[in-house]
C-alpha cells in the first residue's frame, strides 16, 4: 500500500508536523478595502493628501515615470512570499483592486496605481496598508 499523503500540518511551521499553523486574524482583516464598505473615490490623491498617507507606509516610494507607488518585499523564502501573495490576491479580488507585481523566489516587487483613474488613489494606499499587515505576520529574510 502506498503511504498516505502527509497531513496539511506537515507543510506548516517549516514542516514540523503536528503543530497547528500560525494564524493571525489581523493579517486577513482590513479596513478601507473591506468589500462591504464603499470603495474609495476614483480620483487621484492631491499633493496634500499624499504626504500623510505615504508617511504611514514604510518602504513605499513614488515611481519616477508614472503616478504610482512601489515597494520591494523580501521574505524568508518562496513559501512566505507566496503566502503573502495569496493573502493579498484574495483581498484584492474582493475589493476589485489589483496589484501589479513580480515575484522571484523570496522577493515580491509591487507597484500600485489605479488604472481607471490614471493615477494614485486612496485605493492604492489602502491596498498598500493591507499589504503591510499581511507581510507583518510572515517570516522575513
Ligand atoms: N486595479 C487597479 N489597480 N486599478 C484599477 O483601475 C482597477 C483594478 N480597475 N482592478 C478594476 C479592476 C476594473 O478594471 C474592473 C472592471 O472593476
Amino acid at each position: 500500500m502506498p503511504a498516505p499523503p502527509p497531513r496539511l500540518d506537515a507543510y506548516r511551521n517549516g514542516g514540523k508536523a503536528g503543530q497547528a499553523g500560525r494564524h493571525s486574524p489581523s493579517a486577513t482583516s482590513f479596513s478601507t478595502i473591506e468589500p462591504n464598505m464603499s470603495p474609495a473615490p476614483l480620483v487621484p490623491l492631491t499633493i496634500e493628501e499624499r504626504a500623510p498617507l505615504l508617511a504611514g507606509l514604510p518602504g513605499w516610494r513614488t515611481v519616477d515615470d508614472r503616478d504610482a507607488i512601489h515597494k520591494r518585499f523580501t521574505f524568508a523564502d518562496f513559501n512566505a512570499a507566496f503566502a503573502f501573495m495569496t493573502r493579498v490576491a484574495l483581498a484584492a479580488e474582493k475589493a476589485d483592486h489589483h496589484p501589479e507585481w513580480f515575484n522571484v523566489y523570496n522577493r515580491v516587487d509591487v507597484t500600485l496605481s489605479t488604472h481607471d483613474a490614471n493615477g494614485l488613489t486612496r485605493r492604492d494606499t489602502d491596498l498598500a496598508a493591507f499589504m503591510e499587515r499581511a507581510a507583518a505576520s510572515l517570516a522575513k529574510a
